[in-house]
């Protein structure tokens, strides 16, 4: 840096870090520490620079200041860019372009002549994007790259007692960049702290931790082997313990694990300095192909945690970590993939304190060698050997204290090769106490579990009985057979979706081999950007002129950008649930089956609640109490009302259905045991139907009467002579017919792997976006008036042959009966079947909704479990999801009676009935937009959809799955909706 382009190694070579300290635990000391973050000074070249001294204290001209940590690109520096697989330069592997954004950093800071003292000083960083150089009071001392990897640099030689003048070089691109292909935004720079150590002579340079737990004698074997030149003592006073390094004591301990995260200060000393850390007692295993932690059989119930936060990227603060930990025990998460590196240390603090299950990820992807044909992969390079094995070594360095980490990743996407074993034989020297997991390799050979990402639920399952597709080595094949089984990634939680995680999660559940998965992804990485306009908006790939990126495909989370829980989130928290309530169908009677599904924990902690409900009044409601408690894996079926419930039936209102809706919650006495919940917190709730609905009272009285106009009249509805609906009640209707199309989800738009055409294609080729109607015939039959029409898409000939038969039910009130028969050739699925109404509003957005049906959220035919029937009220404005990149959303299912709260009066629609294909179901689907479906899928972002003064409402009886075809498979057969004949039954009121 006097001239970088003079140091060891340059950014353009496979090179380990230079000048470096070797890798050693992230602990908390009492040595001196000056933390190094905040303002400083920074320039950008567009290039590598070899221009700017490292002895310029960067206070001239053209120096700005930027803020430490954080990324350049989000402070007006040059750009963010996203691509997920392919590299935005020429694969040209280790040399990058010339075109290298490169920052300048300075910045002084002050050593305390005590710390010159004898000792060390010490510079660490947590993380640097991509590579960077060093240098103090002028003299160049290391370079380092490994982005979210630890580097610590021994600065004694070259600081003075009071001030000095650090200088940081980091390279936008390097050959770092090669094995940092991760599907995320490139964001450059010093985005993790920085702090300047003092290393006192005779302290503690690191503590590697042993703390089995034996589950057969309840007894933990502690030991610490603590480097250091001073006399160490090993303590952890609540077990009287007080060792010497490397001394071992097995006694009675309370076992650490995801569902009691039991931690015990320990505290390591020398005369020097003092380090303390929590420890959790706990053994993994793997015996007979099951996965185990302290001898239970753990299912991982997952999310794979990319490090995002909409205005600082990959910078995330404590809060934000702190956040999402929470969000995640609150959805029922017990584990995390660290995709695709190690995350900022403090993230696993909080792991452990809270209890998740992480697999810790190495920092690699090579992924864009895989559109090349893996030529010139790193993975397979003994050139890059050196540089990866570092990786791994610096991740268990900093990482291998932590009792919740249960497994390490080799990384993510990085194809095969040699380097896998070299990685796999360090972490194993560096510690056995964990399997190593790696998904990019079929055979596993070089790792403990077998592991996939999106499988199908049908390959799952057939991996699940050990019945998966034979490797051509035998031998191999013999041992991946004996391993238990992973999806490292599933259920792509892009836009609307993920549909079916009911089906995958109860596979975990049924065979031993299966030890669960993890959703892909945690958030959407949306940058908050605004319009040139001032509109605030989170941005995608595309959104900052990036040459090449990968749009949309970077809004995959389970989180919004705002870490607003998605509607998918939501099912995954019923889905994840630790105490299951399901329907048991083959018990003969209404039954619900509740499971506790903790591996270690009983539901003592648990209250079950039950009520009888109709129409969302509560008839009857009380406590489970005299049940008992559920072991870990043991279930109650219950079928038989209580005595209370069985009163309140007897002498329920006619009419409505009766559900019994029973909950688990968490006892108000157990709260304080989980941190991130409070007292009542729900973990687990399930109904079943007790008493159907009775159909609705047949229509008495009336008639159908001409108009004036020449039109006719039918209870409160009114239609022009065409026999087009033109008002009911007092709205006026702008558009009356069946639709069968909606705004295609991220999902629909991808084939499923092994598809030939999305869904999305399959509504486009058969003009389902496009529909014209025919008017057939207008005919008043005894009491009703009945209209046959074809609705059918332009540049097809499939449609579907429609009657509405509208009969009055009074004054008040019209029922239509509503038949729909497809006709001619289908390529595929519909997205919906079912009417669609325009009604003139004023203010679509803010008419209130007060349904009966399934809710308070949205429910699709593959994502439903979240959802209970009950009566919810929502406006317009409420009932839509701010997908950030928009899309269909929003539908409620099993809806029996809405009531819309319009301008012109309260109309109530009811159904007693809707069947597709022959099979029948209660209640409709339902959506309200105050925007068309058009409008909705040309959106690109939120903003775009602005309200009109039409009031867009779906009354369908069916509509399409969600799959999660955007990355894997698509609607499962129990969810497709096929071109099938379909009749509703609907009664509009106009209620007085
Ligand atoms: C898989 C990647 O591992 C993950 O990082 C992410 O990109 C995901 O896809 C899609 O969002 S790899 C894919 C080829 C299955």
């Amino acid at each position: 840096m006097a001239d970088a382009s003079a140091a060891p190694s340059t950014h353009e070579t496979p090179t380990p870090p230079t000048g470096v300290r070797s890798p050693r635990s992230h602990l908390a000391s009492d040595a001196p520490r000056a933390d190094l973050n905040g303002e400083w000074r920074f320039r950008l070249f567009d290039e590598a620079v070899t221009g700017v001294a490292a002895d310029d204290p960067g206070t001239g001209d053209g120096w700005g200041s930027i803020a430490v940590p954080g990324h350049w690109q989000l402070q007006g520096h040059g750009s963010p860019a996203y691509t997920n697989v392919v590299f935005p330069f020429p694969v040209d592997p280790p040399r990058v372009p010339r075109d290298n954004p490169t920052g300048e950093y300075r910045r002084t800071f002050a050593v305390p002549s005590e710390w010159l003292d004898g000792g060390r000083v010490v510079l660490r960083f947590e993380g640097v994007d991509s590579w960077f150089a060093v240098a103090v009071n002028g003299t160049p001392l290391a370079t380092s790259s490994g982005s979210r990897l630890p580097t610590e640099i021994d600065v004694t030689d070259v600081v003075v007692a009071g001030e000095n003048l650090l200088a940081v070089r980091v390279h936008q691109w390097s050959a770092a960049s090669y094995v940092e292909d991760q599907d995320q935004w490139w964001l450059s720079g010093i985005f993790r702290d920085v702090a300047l150590l003092r290393r006192p002579a005779g302290g503690i340079t690191d503590v590697r931790v042993a703390a089995e737990y034996d589950p057969t004698s309840g007894q933990g074997t502690f030991r610490a082997e603590v480097t250091t030149l001073g006399e160490a003592r090993v303590r952890i006073p609540e077990l009287g313990i007080d060792l010497a390094s490397g001394q071992e004591a097995t006694l009675a301990v309370e076992p650490w694990s995801a569902e009691v995260p039991r931690l015990y200060d320990t505290e390591v000393s020398t005369d020097a300095e003092t380090v303390r850390l929590r420890v959790g007692f706990r053994t993994v295993t793997i015996d007979d192909g099951v996965f185990r932690v302290n001898g239970a059989a753990v299912k991982l119930r997952g999310v794979n945690r990319h490090e995002f936060e909409p205005t600082r990227g990959r910078a995330v603060t404590p809060e934000t970590m702190l956040e999402d930990v929470v969000l995640a025990k609150r959805h029922h998460v017990n584990a995390v993939r660290t995709s695709h590196y190690p995350p900022h240390p403090h993230f696993l603090d909080l792991c452990d304190e809270y209890g998740l299950y992480v697999i810790d990820e190495n920092d690699l992807e090579t992924h864009g060698f895989g559109v090349i044909d893996w030529r010139g992969n790193p993975t397979d390079d003994a050139a890059w050997e050196p540089l990866l094995v570092d990786r791994v070594r610096r991740m268990i360095g900093r990482d291998a204290h932590h009792p919740s980490i249960v497994m390490w990743s080799l990384g993510n996407e990085a194809g095969e090769g040699r380097n896998l074993a070299a990685m796999a034989a360090a972490i194993r020297e560096l510690d056995d106490s964990r399997p190593i997991h790696y998904e990019g390799d079929r055979s596993s050979a070089d790792v403990d579990v077998y592991s996939r990402m999106y499988a199908s639920v049908g390959e799952t399952e057939r991996i699940g009985r050990g019945e998966e597709d034979q490797l051509t080595d035998g031998e191999l094949d013999a041992r991946r057979r004996g391993l238990p089984f992973v999806q490292c990634e599933y259920a792509h939680a892009m836009g609307n979706g993920p549909g079916g995680l009911a089906d995958y999660d109860e596979l975990f559940d049924t065979y031993p081999r299966l030890m669960g998965g993890f959703v892909w992804e945690w958030i959407d990485h949306g940058i908050a950007t605004r319009t040139p306009d001032g509109v605030e908006f989170f941005g995608y790939g595309g959104d900052f002129g990036e040459e090449i990126h990968d749009g949309t495909f970077i809004a995959d989370g389970m989180l919004l950008p705002d870490r607003t829980p998605s509607p998918g989130m939501v099912e995954m928290a019923a889905v994840y649930a630790p105490v299951r309530i399901d329907v048991e169908p083959d018990a003969g009677v209404p039954a619900l089956l509740v499971r506790n599904r903790y591996a270690f924990r009983s539901t003592e902690h648990a209250q079950l609640t039950w009520a009888l409900e109709a129409d969302g009044e509560v008839l009857a409601s009380g406590d489970y109490d005299d049940l008992g408690v559920l072991e870990a894996g043991e279930a109650f079926l219950l079928t038989e009302l209580p005595a209370e419930a069985s009163a309140a039936l007897e002498t329920a209102p006619a009419g409505p259905a009766v559900w019994w809706t029973v909950r688990a919650r968490l006892r108000p006495d157990v709260a304080i045991d989980a941190p991130w919940a409070e007292e009542g917190f729900g973990l687990g709730a399930g109904q079943v139907l007790v008493r159907a609905a009775a159909p609705l009272p047949a229509a008495v009285g009336g008639e159908v009467r001409a108009s004036d106009d020449g039109g006719y009249a039918v209870g409160p509805a009114a239609f022009d002579g065409a026999g087009r609906l033109v008002r009911l009640g007092g709205a006026e209707v702008t558009l009356a017919r069946v639709d069968a199309w909606r705004a295609p989800t991220d999902n629909d738009r991808a084939a499923s792997w092994g598809e030939a055409m999305s869904d999305a294609e399959a509504w486009r080729r058969s003009g389902l976006d496009r529909v014209h109607e025919r008017l057939d015939s207008v005919e008043v039959d005894g009491d009703a008036l009945v209209v046959t029409a074809r609705t059918a898409g332009a540049a097809t000939d499939c449609g579907f042959a429609v009657t509405y038969r509208w009969t009055p039910a009074g004054d008040d009130a019209v029922d239509l009966e509503l038949d729909i028969v497809p006709e001619g050739e289908w390529p595929g699925s519909l997205a919906r079947i079912g009417m669609l109404l325009g009604l003139a509003e004023g203010a679509p957005s803010d008419v209130l909704v007060d349904w009966v049906g399934l809710g308070p959220g949205e429910s699709y035919a593959d994502s439903k479990v979240a959802a209970l029937t009950g009566r919810w009220q929502h406006t317009v404005a409420d009932l839509q999801t701010r997908y950030t990149h928009p899309q269909e959303n929003g539908a409620r299912r099993g809806v029996t009676r809405a009531d819309l709260v319009l301008g012109a009066g309260r109309l109530r629609v009811e159904s007693d009935g809707v069947s597709v294909g022959g099979r029948a179901s209660t209640g409709l689907e339902l959506s309200a937009r105050p925007w068309t479906d058009a409008a909705l899928a040309a959106a690109a972002h939120p903003h775009d959809l602005v309200a009109g003064d039409v009031l867009w409402l779906h009354l369908d009886a069916a509509q399409h799955g969600l799959g999660s075809a955007a990355c894997g498979p698509g609607v499962l057969p129990n969810a497709v909706l096929r071109p099938a004949p379909a009749q509703l039954r609907l009664r509009f009121t106009a209620v007085r």
